[in-house]
Protein backbone atom coordinates (compact mmCIF):
# COMPACT_ATOMS: atom_id res chain seq x y z
CA UNK A 1 0.00 0.00 0.00
CA UNK A 2 1.72 3.50 -0.92
CA UNK A 3 0.60 6.31 0.55
CA UNK A 4 1.74 9.96 -0.02
CA UNK A 5 2.06 12.85 2.50
CA UNK A 6 3.26 14.94 -0.32
CA UNK A 7 1.22 14.17 -2.43
CA UNK A 8 -1.93 14.85 -0.06
CA UNK A 9 -0.61 18.16 0.91
CA UNK A 10 -0.88 18.91 -2.93
CA UNK A 11 -4.19 17.80 -3.24
CA UNK A 12 -5.66 19.72 0.01
CA UNK A 13 -3.80 22.86 -1.35
CA UNK A 14 -5.97 22.50 -4.64
CA UNK A 15 -8.89 22.00 -3.15
CA UNK A 16 -8.31 24.81 -0.41
CA UNK A 17 -11.60 26.00 -0.83
CA UNK A 18 -13.37 22.90 0.53
CA UNK A 19 -12.21 22.01 3.93
CA UNK A 20 -8.78 20.76 5.55
CA UNK A 21 -10.25 17.56 5.94
CA UNK A 22 -9.80 17.21 2.28
CA UNK A 23 -6.41 15.48 2.39
CA UNK A 24 -8.54 12.32 3.92
CA UNK A 25 -11.93 10.72 2.77
CA UNK A 26 -14.58 12.46 5.23
CA UNK A 27 -18.53 13.04 5.07
CA UNK A 28 -19.37 16.37 3.91
CA UNK A 29 -22.08 16.50 7.18
CA UNK A 30 -19.98 15.11 10.21
CA UNK A 31 -23.23 15.51 12.26
CA UNK A 32 -26.29 13.83 12.38
CA UNK A 33 -29.25 13.99 14.49
CA UNK A 34 -30.65 10.50 16.35
CA UNK A 35 -32.73 8.74 14.92
CA UNK A 36 -33.06 10.75 11.67
CA UNK A 37 -32.22 9.52 7.82
CA UNK A 38 -28.72 10.24 7.47
CA UNK A 39 -27.85 10.86 3.56
CA UNK A 40 -23.84 10.08 4.09
CA UNK A 41 -22.43 12.13 1.09
CA UNK A 42 -18.63 10.87 1.35
CA UNK A 43 -16.19 13.00 0.06
CA UNK A 44 -13.02 11.26 -1.64
CA UNK A 45 -10.58 14.11 -2.78
CA UNK A 46 -7.63 12.92 -4.01
CA UNK A 47 -5.99 9.41 -5.54
CA UNK A 48 -3.67 7.58 -4.39
CA UNK A 49 0.50 9.23 -5.31
CA UNK A 50 -1.32 10.54 -8.17
CA UNK A 51 -2.70 7.43 -9.46
CA UNK A 52 -6.49 7.63 -10.37
CA UNK A 53 -9.19 6.39 -7.99
CA UNK A 54 -11.01 3.07 -9.59
CA UNK A 55 -13.35 1.58 -6.45
CA UNK A 56 -14.38 2.85 -3.32
CA UNK A 57 -15.86 0.57 -0.43
CA UNK A 58 -17.50 1.49 2.64
CA UNK A 59 -18.78 -0.54 5.13
CA UNK A 60 -22.13 0.57 6.80
CA UNK A 61 -21.52 0.69 10.52
CA UNK A 62 -23.70 -1.65 12.70
CA UNK A 63 -26.84 0.96 13.74
CA UNK A 64 -27.42 2.23 10.10
CA UNK A 65 -29.81 0.68 8.64
CA UNK A 66 -31.49 -0.03 5.64
CA UNK A 67 -28.48 1.87 3.57
CA UNK A 68 -29.19 2.02 0.04
CA UNK A 69 -26.84 3.66 -2.34
CA UNK A 70 -27.18 6.85 -4.68
CA UNK A 71 -26.97 5.62 -8.26
CA UNK A 72 -23.76 7.34 -9.82
CA UNK A 73 -23.42 7.63 -13.54
CA UNK A 74 -20.46 6.15 -14.74
CA UNK A 75 -20.06 3.64 -11.36
CA UNK A 76 -21.50 0.09 -11.22
CA UNK A 77 -22.64 -0.41 -7.51
CA UNK A 78 -22.94 -3.85 -5.70
CA UNK A 79 -24.08 -3.97 -2.36
CA UNK A 80 -23.46 -6.92 -0.13
CA UNK A 81 -26.29 -7.46 2.48
CA UNK A 82 -25.43 -9.16 5.55
CA UNK A 83 -27.82 -9.92 9.13
CA UNK A 84 -27.45 -6.88 11.45
CA UNK A 85 -26.20 -7.72 15.03
CA UNK A 86 -29.57 -7.38 16.03
CA UNK A 87 -33.18 -6.69 15.00
CA UNK A 88 -34.03 -2.73 14.36
CA UNK A 89 -37.77 -1.85 14.45
CA UNK A 90 -38.42 0.60 11.78
CA UNK A 91 -41.28 2.59 10.50
CA UNK A 92 -41.84 -0.15 7.32
CA UNK A 93 -41.72 -3.05 10.20
CA UNK A 94 -38.42 -4.93 11.98
CA UNK A 95 -35.43 -5.23 9.81
CA UNK A 96 -32.61 -7.71 10.66
CA UNK A 97 -30.51 -7.54 7.66
CA UNK A 98 -29.52 -5.48 5.08
CA UNK A 99 -26.60 -3.69 2.94
CA UNK A 100 -23.75 -3.49 5.09
CA UNK A 101 -21.03 -2.91 2.33
CA UNK A 102 -21.34 -0.93 -0.60
CA UNK A 103 -18.64 -1.05 -3.79
CA UNK A 104 -18.38 1.54 -6.38
CA UNK A 105 -16.20 0.14 -9.26
CA UNK A 106 -16.15 0.83 -12.90
CA UNK A 107 -15.43 4.12 -12.61
CA UNK A 108 -12.21 6.53 -13.07
CA UNK A 109 -11.82 9.65 -11.04
CA UNK A 110 -8.59 11.53 -11.79
CA UNK A 111 -6.29 12.30 -8.65
CA UNK A 112 -6.56 15.89 -9.25
CA UNK A 113 -10.52 16.07 -8.89
CA UNK A 114 -12.91 15.07 -6.23
CA UNK A 115 -16.36 13.60 -5.98
CA UNK A 116 -18.65 12.18 -3.72
CA UNK A 117 -20.00 8.97 -3.05
CA UNK A 118 -23.28 8.87 -1.67
CA UNK A 119 -25.79 6.67 0.52
CA UNK A 120 -28.84 6.45 2.71
CA UNK A 121 -29.41 4.96 5.95
CA UNK A 122 -31.68 5.54 9.38
CA UNK A 123 -29.57 6.06 12.52
CA UNK A 124 -31.41 3.71 14.70
CA UNK A 125 -32.27 4.49 18.23
CA UNK A 126 -29.10 2.43 19.65
CA UNK A 127 -26.80 5.32 17.82
CA UNK A 128 -27.21 7.96 20.65
CA UNK A 129 -26.75 11.73 21.13
CA UNK A 130 -22.78 12.10 21.69
CA UNK A 131 -21.65 8.64 20.03
CA UNK A 132 -19.80 8.73 17.20
CA UNK A 133 -20.16 6.49 14.57
CA UNK A 134 -17.10 5.61 11.82
CA UNK A 135 -17.80 4.78 8.09
CA UNK A 136 -14.67 2.88 7.20
CA UNK A 137 -13.98 3.17 3.21
CA UNK A 138 -11.19 1.60 1.25
CA UNK A 139 -10.08 3.40 -1.89
CA UNK A 140 -8.49 1.34 -4.53
CA UNK A 141 -6.37 3.41 -7.78
CA UNK A 142 -5.13 2.45 -10.56
CA UNK A 143 -2.00 2.17 -8.56
CA UNK A 144 -2.34 1.89 -4.61
CA UNK A 145 -5.17 2.59 -2.35
CA UNK A 146 -5.75 4.12 0.79
CA UNK A 147 -7.71 2.08 3.37
CA UNK A 148 -9.61 4.79 5.75
CA UNK A 149 -10.37 2.65 8.15
CA UNK A 150 -8.61 3.68 11.74
CA UNK A 151 -10.72 4.48 14.56
CA UNK A 152 -9.25 6.86 17.26
CA UNK A 153 -8.42 5.39 20.71
CA UNK A 154 -10.15 7.00 23.36
CA UNK A 155 -8.39 10.62 24.19
CA UNK A 156 -6.60 10.40 20.66
CA UNK A 157 -7.79 12.80 17.88
CA UNK A 158 -8.94 11.59 14.63
CA UNK A 159 -5.73 13.86 13.25
CA UNK A 160 -3.06 12.10 14.67
CA UNK A 161 -4.41 9.27 12.55
CA UNK A 162 -2.79 8.54 8.93
CA UNK A 163 -5.78 7.28 7.73
CA UNK A 164 -8.78 7.85 9.91
CA UNK A 165 -12.28 6.45 8.99
CA UNK A 166 -14.85 8.90 7.76
CA UNK A 167 -16.74 10.15 10.91
CA UNK A 168 -20.42 11.17 12.16
CA UNK A 169 -20.84 12.52 15.43
CA UNK A 170 -24.71 11.90 16.49
CA UNK A 171 -26.61 14.77 18.09
CA UNK A 172 -29.73 15.60 19.88
CA UNK A 173 -32.96 15.95 17.35
CA UNK A 174 -33.69 19.73 17.54
CA UNK A 175 -37.38 21.10 17.42
CA UNK A 176 -37.77 22.85 13.66
CA UNK A 177 -38.21 26.16 13.91
CA UNK A 178 -41.61 26.85 12.26
CA UNK A 179 -41.59 27.54 8.63
CA UNK A 180 -43.72 31.45 9.50
CA UNK A 181 -43.28 32.14 5.93
CA UNK A 182 -44.50 28.58 4.14
CA UNK A 183 -47.84 29.58 3.87
CA UNK A 184 -47.49 32.73 2.21
CA UNK A 185 -44.64 31.56 -0.28
CA UNK A 186 -46.80 28.31 -1.31
CA UNK A 187 -49.60 30.66 -2.16
CA UNK A 188 -47.24 32.60 -4.17
CA UNK A 189 -45.65 29.25 -5.81
CA UNK A 190 -48.83 28.05 -7.36
CA UNK A 191 -49.12 28.86 -10.93
CA UNK A 192 -51.68 27.93 -13.32
CA UNK A 193 -50.79 26.89 -16.92
CA UNK A 194 -53.56 26.19 -18.69
CA UNK A 195 -55.18 23.36 -16.94
CA UNK A 196 -52.32 22.58 -15.13
CA UNK A 197 -51.55 23.93 -11.45
CA UNK A 198 -48.11 23.88 -10.74
CA UNK A 199 -47.53 24.02 -6.97
CA UNK A 200 -44.14 24.32 -5.10
CA UNK A 201 -41.17 23.88 -6.96
CA UNK A 202 -37.91 23.50 -5.42
CA UNK A 203 -34.53 22.14 -5.72
CA UNK A 204 -31.83 20.49 -3.04
CA UNK A 205 -29.16 22.71 -2.26
CA UNK A 206 -25.71 21.43 -3.32
CA UNK A 207 -23.34 20.18 -1.42
CA UNK A 208 -19.75 22.09 -2.49
CA UNK A 209 -18.60 21.24 -6.04
CA UNK A 210 -21.46 18.84 -6.66
CA UNK A 211 -22.43 19.48 -10.36
CA UNK A 212 -25.94 17.72 -9.83
CA UNK A 213 -29.06 18.87 -8.15
CA UNK A 214 -32.10 17.31 -7.78
CA UNK A 215 -35.64 19.50 -8.23
CA UNK A 216 -39.44 18.35 -7.31
CA UNK A 217 -42.60 19.78 -8.14
CA UNK A 218 -46.19 18.61 -7.56
CA UNK A 219 -48.78 19.27 -10.58
CA UNK A 220 -52.08 18.83 -11.28
CA UNK A 221 -54.32 18.48 -14.35
CA UNK A 222 -57.10 19.54 -14.07
CA UNK A 223 -58.43 19.40 -17.50
CA UNK A 224 -59.84 16.70 -19.32
CA UNK A 225 -57.17 15.93 -21.84
CA UNK A 226 -53.52 14.23 -20.95
CA UNK A 227 -51.01 16.23 -20.95
CA UNK A 228 -46.81 15.43 -20.39
CA UNK A 229 -44.04 17.08 -18.78
CA UNK A 230 -41.25 16.87 -21.45
CA UNK A 231 -38.38 18.80 -20.00
CA UNK A 232 -36.89 21.31 -17.75
CA UNK A 233 -34.02 24.23 -17.65
CA UNK A 234 -32.74 26.19 -14.71
CA UNK A 235 -29.96 28.83 -16.43
CA UNK A 236 -27.55 27.38 -14.38
CA UNK A 237 -27.56 23.69 -15.33
CA UNK A 238 -25.83 22.75 -18.97
CA UNK A 239 -29.48 20.28 -19.01
CA UNK A 240 -32.89 18.99 -17.05
CA UNK A 241 -34.31 16.07 -17.52
CA UNK A 242 -37.19 13.54 -15.66
CA UNK A 243 -35.92 10.70 -13.86
CA UNK A 244 -37.57 7.72 -12.27
CA UNK A 245 -36.09 5.84 -9.62
CA UNK A 246 -36.16 2.26 -10.59
CA UNK A 247 -35.14 -1.04 -8.20
CA UNK A 248 -32.93 -3.40 -10.33
CA UNK A 249 -31.26 -6.43 -8.13
CA UNK A 250 -31.92 -4.98 -5.00
CA UNK A 251 -30.35 -1.94 -5.86
CA UNK A 252 -32.03 1.76 -6.65
CA UNK A 253 -31.03 3.27 -9.48
CA UNK A 254 -32.64 6.14 -11.46
CA UNK A 255 -32.75 6.81 -15.17
CA UNK A 256 -34.81 8.96 -17.64
CA UNK A 257 -38.22 8.63 -17.70
CA UNK A 258 -38.44 8.30 -21.81
CA UNK A 259 -41.33 10.06 -23.70
CA UNK A 260 -41.77 12.28 -20.90
CA UNK A 261 -44.34 11.79 -17.37
CA UNK A 262 -47.84 11.47 -18.01
CA UNK A 263 -50.16 13.68 -16.34
CA UNK A 264 -53.17 12.04 -16.78
CA UNK A 265 -56.86 14.12 -16.33
CA UNK A 266 -57.96 14.85 -12.95
CA UNK A 267 -54.67 13.41 -11.58
CA UNK A 268 -51.64 14.65 -9.31
CA UNK A 269 -48.25 13.79 -10.00
CA UNK A 270 -45.61 14.28 -7.20
CA UNK A 271 -42.28 14.69 -7.83
CA UNK A 272 -40.38 14.31 -4.64
CA UNK A 273 -36.80 12.83 -2.89
CA UNK A 274 -37.25 9.12 -3.73
CA UNK A 275 -39.20 9.13 -6.05
CA UNK A 276 -39.83 10.80 -9.93
CA UNK A 277 -37.63 13.92 -10.12
CA UNK A 278 -36.23 16.74 -12.08
CA UNK A 279 -32.46 15.82 -12.33
CA UNK A 280 -30.30 18.96 -13.24
CA UNK A 281 -26.84 18.12 -14.62
CA UNK A 282 -23.63 19.97 -15.55
CA UNK A 283 -24.51 23.09 -12.59
CA UNK A 284 -21.91 26.32 -13.11
CA UNK A 285 -22.11 26.54 -9.75
CA UNK A 286 -23.73 25.57 -6.24
CA UNK A 287 -27.31 25.86 -4.91
CA UNK A 288 -27.53 27.47 -1.27
CA UNK A 289 -30.63 27.23 0.72
CA UNK A 290 -33.14 30.00 0.77
CA UNK A 291 -32.19 31.15 -3.02
CA UNK A 292 -34.89 31.53 -5.30
CA UNK A 293 -34.17 30.22 -9.01
CA UNK A 294 -36.09 30.87 -11.89
CA UNK A 295 -36.53 28.15 -14.57
CA UNK A 296 -39.23 26.42 -16.22
CA UNK A 297 -41.13 23.11 -16.75
CA UNK A 298 -42.01 22.51 -20.77
CA UNK A 299 -45.25 20.39 -21.47
CA UNK A 300 -46.41 18.87 -24.23
CA UNK A 301 -49.79 20.93 -24.15
CA UNK A 302 -49.47 23.76 -22.36
CA UNK A 303 -45.92 24.88 -23.50
CA UNK A 304 -42.70 26.34 -21.50
CA UNK A 305 -44.02 27.50 -17.78
CA UNK A 306 -41.80 29.89 -16.19
CA UNK A 307 -41.25 28.76 -12.48
CA UNK A 308 -39.06 30.01 -9.57
CA UNK A 309 -37.31 27.34 -8.29
CA UNK A 310 -37.25 27.68 -4.12
CA UNK A 311 -33.99 26.21 -2.42
CA UNK A 312 -34.21 23.63 0.33
CA UNK A 313 -31.81 22.67 2.52
CA UNK A 314 -29.19 19.81 1.67
CA UNK A 315 -30.69 16.01 1.24
CA UNK A 316 -33.93 17.77 2.37
CA UNK A 317 -37.27 15.55 2.32
CA UNK A 318 -39.12 19.07 1.64
CA UNK A 319 -38.60 22.43 0.99
CA UNK A 320 -39.85 23.71 4.56
CA UNK A 321 -37.37 20.81 6.09
CA UNK A 322 -34.14 21.00 7.29
CA UNK A 323 -30.88 18.66 5.83
CA UNK A 324 -31.98 15.14 6.67
CA UNK A 325 -28.59 14.91 7.97
CA UNK A 326 -28.92 17.72 10.23
CA UNK A 327 -32.11 18.85 10.88
CA UNK A 328 -32.63 22.47 11.75
CA UNK A 329 -28.75 22.82 11.58
CA UNK A 330 -26.93 25.61 10.09
CA UNK A 331 -25.05 23.76 7.68
CA UNK A 332 -24.18 26.59 4.69
CA UNK A 333 -21.73 26.58 2.38
CA UNK A 334 -20.23 30.41 1.83
CU1 LIG B 1 -31.87 11.77 -10.98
Amino acid sequence: MSRSLFGSAVAAAALACISSASAHVFLDRPEAPARSQYRAVLQVPHGCKGSPTISVRVTVPEGMVGAKPMAKPGWSIETIRRPYAKPYAGPHGTLTEGVREIVWSGGKLSADTFDEFTFSARLSDDLKPGETVHVPVEQTCETGAHRWVQIPAAGQSAHDLAEPAPALRIVEAQARAPAATSAKTSAATTIRAGDLVIERPWLRATPGGARVAGGYVRITNAGKAPDRLVGTSIPLAERGELHEMKTEAGVMKMREIEGGLVLAPGETVELKPGGNHLMFMGLKGGLSQGQSVKGTLVFEKAGTVEVVFEVGALGARSPDAGAAGKAGGGHHHH
